[in-house]
Parts: structure tokens; C-alpha cells; sequence
């Protein structure tokens, strides 16, 4: 079974998984495989690993030690064309769908596409939209783009459109790593009402009621990174599974 098959089984089992992203700069070496094995029996579905830098060196180590302490599948979420190794079970093959900066759009995946190949890694083809999440976040500054405005909902459902007839297979809304709001609850409605694209829902989602909503809005994966960067404990990643998980 690919990688995709087993997040769409997920996403059956559970109404919505939950995804807990792992920036390699931001972990503690000693403390991580513990904390892998506490977070895959706490509820997360899958591990994504990506960061906008990465300048730590342990962006293999990283996808290792997740492999070596969980089953649960390892996935890059790549910050840029470096992040890309075979030591991962997938990655999210991105096209920032949102922007109209080429190099994200078609230059980045024609270098890195040659490579994937040879590695033999499963890509998940991902339309990447940024959403305005209320300060301009390093997802924003890095791509050299802008993010589709909070209020421009029939724009956000246009783009999640022109994905699905792009033949992408899921489709992935970034309010950015740390946004003072997360993607409108109302835009993933709207969304998962015209478009049958998965939804992985991430940026600015900072407690676990925050986390359901925009699981019962539609998204089928709930993506957090920098609340449980704060506070790493077993029962908060448990609290958030559990709201996310909707059955
Ligand atoms: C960023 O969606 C992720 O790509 C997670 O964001 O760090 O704000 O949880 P946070």
C-alpha cells in the first residue's frame, strides 16, 4: 500500500488525521526518539518533516529516527529543494498553486523531479495555497509570494478547483508556521463543498478546539507544528489527536 492509500485509510478510520510536523532545527537530538514514540502512541497519523532553512545537518537523522521509533509514516514537507531524502516514506510534491512565482510553480520540481525519481520516493502531488494568516510568515518571505486574502473565499475555491482539474491529489492550506490566524473555517468549507481534493489544514492552529473546528469544516488532516514545538507533552498531543479524530 502506497503512503497515500495509507492517509486515505486514516482519513476514513478517523473522519480526520491528525499530522504533527517536525522542523529538524527545532528538535532536542537526546529527547526525540522518545518523544516519537510518545507522539505515535498519543494519536498522531503521520510524521511530516520540512522547515523553511533546515541548516542543522539533521534533516536525514531526523526521518531515521522517526522510522526507527514509529510506524507511523514519515513524510517530507519540504521547505525547499535540498529537503529531499530516501530515508522518507513519501513526500508532498508541492506546487505553490497560490503564487505566481514560476520557480515554485513549475522550475523547482523540474530539478528536484530527476532526483525523486532516481531515489525511488513516493511523491504526493500537493496544491499549495497560502492564505493570509495575519503577519507575513517565512512560508510567505521564502516564496517570494503573496498569500490569497482572509475574505477572498470565491478566489481560495477557484484555485482549490483549478487543482483538482490539474489532477493534483490533495491540496494543502497554509496559513504559515506560526500566523496569528489560522486558514478561515468558512474557506475550508467552502472548499470541501466545491472540491474533492483532501484538505490538509495547517498555520496558526494553537489548541485542540481550534483543531476540531476545522476538522468538522471539512479539512481531512490537521497539520500543527509550533504549539507542540512549546509544549511537547504526551497529553497535549493526545488532546489534540483527539479533537481532530472526529470518530
Ligand atoms: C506550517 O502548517 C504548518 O507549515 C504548521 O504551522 O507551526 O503554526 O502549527 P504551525
Amino acid at each position: 500500500m502506497t503512503t497515500y492509500e495509507k492517509l486515505l485509510q486514516v482519513k476514513q478510520q478517523h473522519g480526520c488525521g491528525y499530522l504533527l510536523l517536525i522542523d529538524p532545527d527545532k528538535i532536542d537530538p537526546q529527547r526525540f526518539p522518545d518523544f516519537v514514540r510518545e507522539a505515535s502512541r498519543s494519536g498522531v497519523d503521520a510524521f511530516l518533516v520540512g522547515g523553511s532553512l533546515v541548516v542543522s545537518n539533521e534533516f536525514e537523522q531526523v526521518l531515521k529516527l522517526i522510522k526507527s521509533n514509529s510506524d507511523k509514516p514519515a513524510v517530507i514537507f519540504p521547505g525547499n529543494i535540498l529537503q529531499i531524502s530516501p530515508a522518507a516514506d513519501a513526500l508532498l510534491f508541492l506546487m505553490l498553486i497560490s503564487g505566481r512565482n514560476p520557480e515554485m510553480l513549475i522550475g523547482n520540481q523540474v530539478v528536484s523531479a530527476p532526483i525523486i525519481k532516481r531515489m525511488g520516493l513516493e511523491t504526493i502531488s500537493t496544491g499549495y495555497m497560502l492564505i493570509d494568516g495575519g503577519r507575513i510568515t517565512s512560508a510567505e518571505f521564502m516564496s517570494n509570494t503573496k498569500p490569497i486574502p482572509r475574505d477572498k473565499i470565491d478566489i481560495a475555491v477557484a484555485h482549490a478547483l483549478a487543482a483538482e482539474m490539474l489532477g493534483l491529489k490533495t491540496l494543502y492550506l497554509e496559513a504559515g508556521s506560526g500566523a496569528r490566524s489560522s486558514v478561515p473555517t468558512e474557506m475550508i468549507k467552502k472548499i470541501a463543498a466545491y472540491c474533492s481534493l483532501p484538505i490538509i489544514a495547517g498555520g496558526g492552529i494553537r489548541t485542540p478546539e481550534e483543531a476540531r473546528e476545522k476538522a468538522r469544516a471539512g479539512a481531512s488532516f490537521i497539520v500543527t507544528g509550533t504549539i507542540i514545538e512549546e509544549q511537547s507533552q504526551a497529553a497535549v498531543i493526545k488532546e489534540f489527536a483527539d479533537a481532530i479524530h472526529l470518530q
